[in-house]
């Protein structure tokens, strides 16, 4: 099928600027100068809106075993809520459990995936367990199964958790096999007893959740995982969820000298507070409970974030989209904030909340688009097939509507949850069209696509690295 979007703007790494786009089946075929493309096919009038490439959410736990459950979005319910808000891309974190073997973990991730995403998909891999076995098989999911990224944790001691050996051990093998390390970045050793210390005192409530994990151990795990890379000879090092301004410091530092370290943060991080959220009364904060934990309102740490994305001290944004119904779920951490599941879903909000920092003056239109799609392209080595609008990259394209109003709420989201931890948001701007390899997905506010019609994206190495 030809379609040809006319009357746009187009917004990318390389400016915005009015153009006719031409798509011709997956791909988008030519731009023109206005009024420049050819006659007689279908067209779409995209006056007034942004043309722009769709959105890669380069962090999403769809289905996710955890916390003594499974988060309550499946690939069919989270790729179309992400469709629904401009994303036409995600990659998600299959799960190496401690002593399972790491292609088994694979194995079953593409078994829930396939045949389920409404949009592409893409892996990264998470290693419970380094070990001799683990690491031949980062060279074996690098080499053959289009997966350059391996996340590790410092924190969740027992179930996720690798100490200091275990991560300098995967971080030399990425050094040689040129995939990137993703850290979840909290000193988990140090938090287990601060929670220990709080629930002895009788201290249950959501916000000790946020209280027993201190920006210092977000911050300090941030500086060690930075000193362990550079003694694996400088391995790509990506800091996954980052939320506090020391963190930060610790990341901008390295940059300034030079280093493979590169950082994302997320919208909870950039509009929730400890208190506003966290903090809400009785037990509504479980709603919030995620690690790394929101961050008190009384620091800095929207401003120093939302300043990092401005600066690339900060790449990308991400969802970290892990959605707990509040019924069920969320209260199975009643009388007890260490066993609230940790998540928040966002999938669906993303495109749309880093948009409402260009209305506040806080990010150019450009560094919108990077922030949410051509910078994750570009880190987990999708471009140029997704990131950008240009010849021969797929037809992911999404019309955004400056002059439109989205109003975030539960009670017109499309995602699996029963609450919605932006509810009664208002942003300024909202996704029209949204086009995936070709395909109208969204249109009108109703939804055309099918699940199914995701399919499997293998990866190449980040194109950040020399
Ligand atoms: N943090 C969360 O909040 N949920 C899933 C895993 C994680 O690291
Ligand atoms: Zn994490
Ligand atoms: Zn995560």
């Amino acid at each position: 099928m030809t379609l040809l979007i006319t009357g746009g703007t187009v917004v990318g790494p390389s400016g915005t600027y009015p153009a006719d786009v031409l798509v011709e089946g997956e791909k988008i075929a030519a731009l023109f100068a206005p009024g420049g493309g050819p006659d007689g096919v279908e067209t779409i009038d995209a006056t007034g809106r942004y043309v722009i490439p769709g959105g890669i959410d380069a962090h999403t736990h769809m289905e996710l075993p955890f916390g003594g459950t499974n988060a309550s979005d499946t690939f069919d319910t989270g790729t179309r809520a992400a469709a629904f808000g401009g994303t036409t891309t995600i990659i998600d974190f299959a799960v190496q459990r401690t002593g399972e073997v790491v292609q088994d973990g694979l194995a079953a991730w593409h078994a829930k995936a396939e045949g389920n995403c409404h949009v592409d998909y893409a892996f990264h891999m998470i290693l419970g367990g380094v070990d001799d076995d683990s690491l031949k098989a980062m060279d074996q999911l690098v080499a053959d199964e289009g997966i350059s990224s391996f996340k590790l944790f410092m924190a969740y001691p027992g179930v996720f958790y690798s100490d200091d050996g275990q991560i300098l051990r995967a971080m030399q093998k990425a050094r040689d096999n040129g995939a990137m390390i993703m850290m979840h970045a909290e000193n988990g050793i140090a938090i287990d007893v601060l929670v220990q210390q709080a629930l002895a005192r009788g201290e249950t409530d959501p916000i000790h959740h946020g209280l027993t994990r201190p920006q210092a151990l977000e911050a300090e795990a941030t500086h060690r995982a930075i000193r362990l890379a550079e003694v694996a000879q400088d391995c790509p090092l990506y800091i996954v969820h980052l939320s506090a301004s020391q963190a930060l410091e610790q990341v901008a530092a390295a940059r300034d000298a030079g280093r493979n370290v590169f950082a994302e943060t997320c919208p909870q991080y950039l509009y929730l507070t400890l208190e506003d959220q966290l903090g809400a009364p009785g037990f509504e904060g479980a709603k919030w409970v995620c690690s790394t934990p929101l961050r008190s309102g009384r620091e800095h740490h929207h401003r120093d974030l939302w300043k990092g994305l401005r600066s690339n001290d900060l790449a990308i944004v991400s969802t970290d989209h892990c959605p707990f119904c509040f019924k069920d779920q969320k209260e199975l951490g009643l009388g007890d904030f260490s066993k609230i599941p940790n998540g928040i879903g966002g999938v669906e909000h993303r495109v749309d909340l880093v948009y409402q920092g260009v209305v506040d003056g806080k990010l150019s239109l450009e560094r919108w688009v990077e922030t949410i799609s051509t910078t994750p392209a570009r880190m987990f080595g999708l471009y140029p097939r997704k990131g950008v609008i240009a010849p021969g990259s797929d037809a992911d394209i999404v019309l955004y509507d400056p002059a439109g109003r989205t109003r975030i709420s539960v009670e017109t989201h499309h995602m699996n949850m029963d609450h919605s931890a932006y509810e009664g948001y208002e942003i300024a701007g909202k996704v029209d069209t949204v086009i995936s390899r070709g395909t109208v997905v969204v249109a009108d506010g109703a939804y055309h696509g099918r699940r199914g019609h995701g399919r499997y994206l293998p990866r190449s190495l980040s194109s950040y690295l020399v």
